[in-house]
């Protein structure tokens, strides 16, 4: 079972020079006195070893008859049931409620021997199409005007989308006009702070100055307040104070994706699995759910499934954050990712996968983030996977998919209110960042963001699905015909998570029909 006797094995061999793989924590876990294995293990190994194997293990095992291990918890071909996994990735086969559109869908309960019946589907009828890649135009140096750079590319991009909406003049202008006059404006919001008497200020900047904006408590576009998150690109419309030293405000507008946005659909019945977070190498990884997701793939079932985005945390990294290492099973990152790459080899060959990386990744942690390095790509080729960075717009068979791994979600979710955005309905986080045309809106903060010479965050075009995870949460709507995911996780709840109460939704894979846009979520636990 993952947890303390897991964790216990591995800081025990590492204290003794060795890691171990996942199946060789698994099988000494298994072991009726999990002590005297490790001393063998340790005794037994041969001498350039660095890492203790489940083969090594299996075999000293074998050869001693005693403490025979327990049966293998990763054959995907066994039992959908744990065998050990407890309460966090049980064999019930449960279906739960969501916010979502449409139903929760559970693999037969009855299927001990998935029956392997899927066609290979033909690669001719597919169509696939990446867009947005930063992956080798990073320019950035860190360097002061660089951040000029970024954040007036973002201004320039996003006042864009709402010059069409007003009539708006420079601060500059608006400082010289006569008082009580109508006046309209496009602004990054540079401060956001209440009054003495409960009112709101928001002081706007665009490149030319700084405009102060006053909402007053009373009025309805009040509520929008709390919505509004610093460094975002709004615009409003008002009357000028007699001294024409504040803005009187009337209207907000946001960049926002027009209500009459039609999605395209595929023009054939074909299927994507959108998921992400699977964190390999970490304790809490639930293969077990993992396997039953990818043998139901080898099922007539999901014959139509020919598309699966992974849209990052392929693996659990390492140093990501304090004491990450205590619930690590595989404490070298390479490892996690040839492990990681084992487990894809589970899903059927024929699948067409594309891959971004998140937060727990190999490659750097500022945003935009570039696609896997060429020693990642080879270690994860078996599927030949489109390997691109996040955030990234994949276009399959007609259908653009905003893929983002989703870190601004902490944030959006940290700053709004909880009926605007929650964990438990992640999707209306990702609401507020389509209307903002911007991916991760507030600068500073827990975010980081690589000043490049163009701001590769906005949200230029709209998409048809915009698909995301990092929260573990699963929750998926439509905002103004686009259709939101977040996409949960397959890693149980973590110590960490635990301690803020943060409740994962494990094992589940939402499956979108590319000629409807319509979403099915399965679960797999
Ligand atoms: O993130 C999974 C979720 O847990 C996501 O909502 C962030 C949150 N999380 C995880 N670790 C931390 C720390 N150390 N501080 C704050 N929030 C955290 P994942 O990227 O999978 O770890
Ligand atoms: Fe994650
Ligand atoms: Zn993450």
């Amino acid at each position: 079972m993952s947890g303390p006797t897991d964790r216990r094995i591995i800081t025990e061999l590492a204290t003794h020079g060795y890691n171990a793989d996942r199946e060789a924590v698994t099988l000494i876990a298994g072991t009726a006195d999990p002590d005297e294995t490790i001393a063998r293990a340790i005794e037994t190994a041969p001498e350039d070893a660095f890492k203790i194997t489940g083969e090594h293990i299996r075999s000293f095992l074998a050869s001693e008859t005693r403490n025979p291990p327990r049966e293998s918890d990763t054959d995907p071909s066994v039992s959908p049931a744990e065998p050990d996994a407890g309460a966090t990735d049980g064999g019930a086969v449960t279906p739960v409620e969501t916010e979502g559109d449409s139903p929760i869908e559970t693999p037969n309960a009855a299927l001990v021997e998935p029956p392997n019946d899927r066609v290979p589907s033909d690669p001719d009828q597919r169509f696939i199409e990446i867009l947005g890649d930063i992956t080798g135009q990073s320019t950035g140096t860190g360097e002061y005007t660089d951040f000029v750079t970024v954040f007036r590319d973002r201004y320039e991009q996003l006042a864009g989308k709402l010059r069409g909406r007003v009539n708006h003049r420079p601060a500059d202008a608006i400082q010289k006009m006569p008082g009580g006059g109508d006046a309209e404006l496009i602004g990054m919001v540079n401060d956001i702070r209440s009054t003495a008497s409960g009112h709101w200020l928001i002081e706007l900047e665009d490149t030319t100055g700084v405009f102060p904006c006053l909402i007053l408590k009373d009025r309805e576009i009040a509520d929008l307040v709390s919505e509004i998150v610093y460094d975002e690109v709004i615009a409003v419309r008002g009357t000028l104070a007699d001294d024409a030293g504040i803005l009187f405000t009337d209207e907000i507008f946001f960049p926002d994706v027009p209500h009459t946005h039609k999605p395209k659909t595929a023009d054939r019945h074909v299927q994507a699995a959108l998921i992400s977070d699977v964190h390999v190498g970490s304790q809490e990884f639930a293969d077990g759910a993992w396997s039953r997701f990818a043998n139901w793939l080898h099922t007539a079932e999901a014959q139509h499934v020919e598309y699966l985005l992974i849209a990052g945390d392929m693996v659990e990294g390492v140093g990501v954050y304090p004491n990450q290492d205590k619930e690590l099973s595989t404490i070298d990152i390479y490892e996690q990712y040839e492990e990681f790459a084992e487990y894809l080899k589970e899903v059927p060959g024929d699948l067409e996968i594309v891959m971004i990386p998140g937060n727990h990744d190999a490659v750097r942690l500022a945003e935009p983030q570039p696609a896997f390095d060429e020693e990642l790509r080879e270690i994860m080729s078996a599927h030949d996977a489109q390997i691109t960075g996040n955030p990234s717009t994949v276009t399959i068979e007609g259908v653009s998919v905003l893929m983002y791994h989703g870190m601004s979600l902490d944030e959006m979710i940290a700053d709004l209110p909880e009926e605007k955005a929650s964990y438990d309905n992640p999707e209306k986080a990702m609401y507020h960042l389509l209307k903002k045309r911007h991916i991760a809106p507030k600068y500073g903060g827990k975010m980081r963001i690589a000043p490049e010479e163009r701001d590769y965050l906005v949200i230029d075009e709209v998409p048809d699905i915009f698909h995301t995870g990092h929260v573990h949460k699963l929750g998926f709507g439509t905002y103004h015909n686009v259709m939101a995911i977040n996409s949960g996780c397959w890693q149980a709840q973590t110590a960490f998570q635990k301690s803020v109460n943060i409740d994962p939704d494990v094992g589940y894979a939402p499956i979108v029909d590319l000629d409807t846009l319509d979403v099915t979520a399965r679960k797999f636990i």
